[in-house]
C-alpha cells in the first residue's frame, strides 16, 4: 500500500537533526509538519487533525517524547509514534515501547537506511490493526444480532421458548434472593386445531400473530414478558407480581383477544377465537423448584379447559 502521501508530524528540538530528518522525509514524498517539543506537537496534532504518524525525538524541553506518547495514549489516541533517540540503553527502549511507541530508532550513522523502512512498516502495521479492530467490531455486532434473533419466534416476532428458559431461570434466582413473588400465566388457544382445519394453516398463522400481539399488549410493567411456549401455547412471566396482579394481566389478555373478533365458526363456546388461561404464583425459597410452578400453571390451564374453556383458572 502506498505510504508516501502520509502526513508526518516531526517533533525535534535540535534544529540540525530536524532539518536533516525533514529532508529525508520530504525527499521520500511525505507531507511534513514540524514541532520543537512535545507540547507544541500536541497542539499541532489536535489543530491539524489529519496527522498520520508522529516521529518524535526523546529528549526535548517542556514535554519530552515519552510524555507526549503517554498523553496521547491516555486520551486513547492510536496515532503511531516513532521515537528517535541516541540513547542506547535497553531499559529506555523497553520503557518507550511499553508507553505505547510503535517503534524505537537509534539516531546513528544508519538512520538514513532505517528511517523510511521503519515508517513504512509502522504504517502497514497500523492499517492492519485498524482493519482487525473493524472486523472485530463487525463480528461483535453480528453476534449480538444473532443472539437477539435466537431468542425470537420467527412467526410471531415475540420471545421464544429459549428466551423463556434463559430469562425465567434468571428471574427465578433473583426473586428467590429478593424474597418476592413471581407469577406465570399459561395461555392456550381454544379449539385451534378446528380453526386450522377449517380456515387453513395460513389463516392459523395469522391468528397466532394477532394473539401474540394482543397478549404482549396486556403487559404493563417493564420486566414482564410473554413468550411463545409451544405451537398455540404462550406463557407470560410477571416477576415481583402476586396472584392478584397476574389475574389482572390475564383478564386484560382475555379481553384483548376477545376484542380481536377473529371469527371461529367451529367453536361451540363463542363466535370468535378465545383462549383458556392458567395462572400460578410462587414465593420461591431456597429449595423451591421452578418446574413445579410451571406444572401448577399447566394444571390450572387444564382445569380452565375442562370447565368450559374461555376462562381463567389459578
Ligand atoms: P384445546 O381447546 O383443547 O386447546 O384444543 P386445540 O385444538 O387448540 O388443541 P390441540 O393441542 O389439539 O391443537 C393445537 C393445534 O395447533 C394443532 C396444530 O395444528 C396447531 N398449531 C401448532 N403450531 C402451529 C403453527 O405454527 N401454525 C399453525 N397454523 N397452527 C399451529
Ligand atoms: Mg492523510
Ligand atoms: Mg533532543
Ligand atoms: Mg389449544
Ligand atoms: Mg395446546
Amino acid at each position: 500500500m502506498p505510504t508516501n502521501n502520509l502526513k508526518i508530524l516531526l517533533v525535534e528540538d535540535d534544529p540540525f537533526a530536524r532539518s536533516m530528518l525533514e529532508v529525508i522525509l520530504t525527499t521520500e514524498g511525505y507531507n511534513v509538519t514540524l514541532a520543537e517539543n512535545g507540547s507544541e506537537a500536541l497542539g499541532i496534532y489536535y489543530s491539524e487533525s489529519d496527522i498520520d504518524i508522529i516521529v518524535s525525538d526523546m529528549n526535548m524541553p517542556e514535554m519530552d517524547g515519552l510524555e507526549l506518547i503517554r498523553t496521547l495514549r491516555d486520551r486513547e489516541e492510536v496515532v503511531p509514534v516513532i521515537i528517535l533517540t541516541s540513547n542506547r540503553e535497553i531499559k529506555v527502549a523497553v520503557k518507550t515501547i511499553y508507553s505505547g511507541a510503535s517503534a524505537y530508532l537509534l539516531k546513528d550513522e544508519n538512520i538514513e537506511d532505517t528511517f523510511i523502512p521503519s515508517i513504512r512498516k509502522t504504517w502497514e502495521h497500523h492499517m492492519l490493526e485498524k482493519e482487525k479492530q473493524q472486523l472485530l467490531k463487525d463480528l461483535e455486532r453480528k453476534n449480538k444480532e444473532l443472539e437477539r434473533l435466537s431468542y425470537l419466534d420467527p412467526l410471531t416476532g415475540i420471545s421464544n421458548r429459549r428466551y423463556f428458559d434463559v430469562v425465567m431461570g434468571q428471574e427465578w434466582r433473583r426473586v428467590t434472593r429478593e424474597k418476592v413473588p413471581i407469577s406465570i400465566i399459561m395461555i392456550d388457544i381454544d379449539y385451534f386445531k378446528l380453526y386450522n382445519d377449517f380456515y387453513g394453516h395460513q389463516e392459523g398463522d395469522r391468528c397466532l400473530k394477532l394473539v401474540a400481539k394482543a397478549l404482549g399488549d396486556a403487559l404493563m410493567r417493564p420486566g414482564d414478558f410473554v413468550a411463545r411456549y409451544g405451537g398455540e401455547e404462550f406463557i407470560g412471566v410477571l416477576p415481583n407480581s402476586p396472584l392478584r396482579g397476574a389475574r389482572e394481566v390475564a383478564g386484560r389478555m382475555q379481553i384483548n383477544i376477545e376484542e380481536l373478533e377473529i371469527l371461529h365458526e367451529k367453536s361451540d363456546i363463542s363466535d370468535y377465537v378465545t383462549v383458556s388461561i392458567g395462572i400460578a404464583c410462587a414465593f420461591p425459597e431456597q429449595n423451591s423448584i421452578l418446574s413445579e410452578l410451571i406444572m401448577q400453571a399447566d394444571k390450572a390451564l387444564y382445569s380452565a379447559k375442562n370447565n368450559g374453556r374461555n376462562r381463567i383458572h389459578s
